[in-house]
């Protein structure tokens, strides 16, 4: 009797977390955070691709569709130096923010389509605000910390990280419009993965900082598993943390993804991005992913569907997909024949 209690008090600290079975989908045609026409065109192209059907048969997996977030036209004149349609991206944001929150409110997993990756400060804004002690890890060939001051393009989905982290709030002017937004998310909390094109000012922040960032190189160097592991047990030794995974499909070699806005050779395979999920949703605490920056609209027909494909993949892995395979539950044994050989032609066709 005792040591069943202590059995099950040993199972209780270990088996705190387990995969969420349940997932929410929201889509975000939105991309005004740069300037290629397309990239809003991916969530309905993602479900043309079957990304409803395909989620629905995971093992075990409730998937709900919540839709699209609703992206209307703002002030399109330019409020703050070197930050393109502003307004437009802080309305899109809140939107996405209140929404992602209201999923994972609803207990579900929030997986959320973009859309361009300046709908990343929505999205992990409504993350945290239901899980303060929520970490980051934000997959990508760029890290997306550039400020107004630093950015070369002045297109928001090179600075959402910089909008989000408490730390480099000072570095801002006002933000008018942004006023529902406050930075609130520690940087001691965000980890990268993937990186190869960064600028000089974003180095020096991860430097500071001491953000755990695994580069092309350091991946090449450690392999894809102790990176992704050694960037979970940095944020959270005590592995009791909600993970939210920002997954660019920049992050992806071009070959893998072409259909991207500023795609960047030399960067993750297919295979490690699934392996990178895997590992993330073996953990029990992936809580929000965002698939964002595939862009339909740009390459040949053959581009955009593997680009969509990968997309797919990425999703798949991170919610629960086995590549093992996965046997029907709570069934021992193969189908048996039933004895009615008048109802099996083949049996017929073999006597003949
Ligand atoms: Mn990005």
């Amino acid at each position: 009797m005792n040591s069943i209690r202590v059995f099950a008090r040993n199972m209780s600290k270990v088996k705190k977390w387990n995969p969420l079975k349940k997932v929410g989908i929201v889509g975000v045609p939105f991309e005004k955070g740069q300037t290629k026409y397309g990239v809003s065109v991916a969530p309905a192209a993602l479900r043309a691709a079957g990304l409803i059907e395909e989620l629905s048969q995971i093992e075990g997996l409730d998937v709900k569709d919540y839709g699209d977030v609703e992206v209307v036209g703002g002030d399109t004149s330019q409020m703050v130096d070197n930050m393109v349609h502003l307004q437009q991206v802080s309305i899109c944001n809140k939107k996405v923010s209140e929404k992602v929150s209201q999923i994972l409110k609803d207990d579900r997993v929030a997986v959320t389509i973009g859309g361009d990756h300046s709908i990343g400060v929505g999205t992990v804004d409504g993350h945290y605000n239901t899980n303060k002690d929520m970490i980051l890890i934000w997959v990508d060939a760029h890290a997306d910390i550039n400020t107004n001051k630093t950015s070369e393009s002045g297109s928001v989905h090179g600075m959402p990280v910089a909008l989000l982290v408490k730390e480099l709030s000072d570095y801002w002017p006002y933000l008018p419009t942004m006023d529902w937004q406050v930075p609130k998310f520690s940087i001691k909390s965000l980890g990268y993965m993937g990186l190869r094109s960064v600028d000089p000012y974003e180095r020096l922040a991860i430097e500071k900082y001491e953000v755990p960032a695994f580069a092309m190189e350091d991946i090449d160097e450690h392999g894809i598993q102790k990176s992704i592991n050694h960037i979970l047990n940095v944020l959270d030794p005590c592995m009791d943390k909600p993970i939210h995974v920002s997954f660019d499909i920049d992050s992806l070699d071009a070959i893998e993804a072409p259909s991207t806005g500023t795609p960047v050779r030399g960067g993750l395979t297919l295979r490690e991005a699934i392996c990178l999920m895997e590992i993330i949703y073996s953990t029990g605490r992936l809580r929000a992913i965002d698939l964002v920056e595939i862009n339909p609209a740009l390459g040949n027909e053959c581009d955009r569907r593997r680009t969509i494909e990968a997309g797919l993949c990425v999703l798949k892995a991170g919610l629960g997909f086995s590549r093992r395979g996965t046997a029907p539950r709570g069934v021992l044994d193969l189908p048996v024949q039933t004895h009615h050989d008048h109802d099996c032609p083949a049996k017929e066709l073999r006597q003949n």
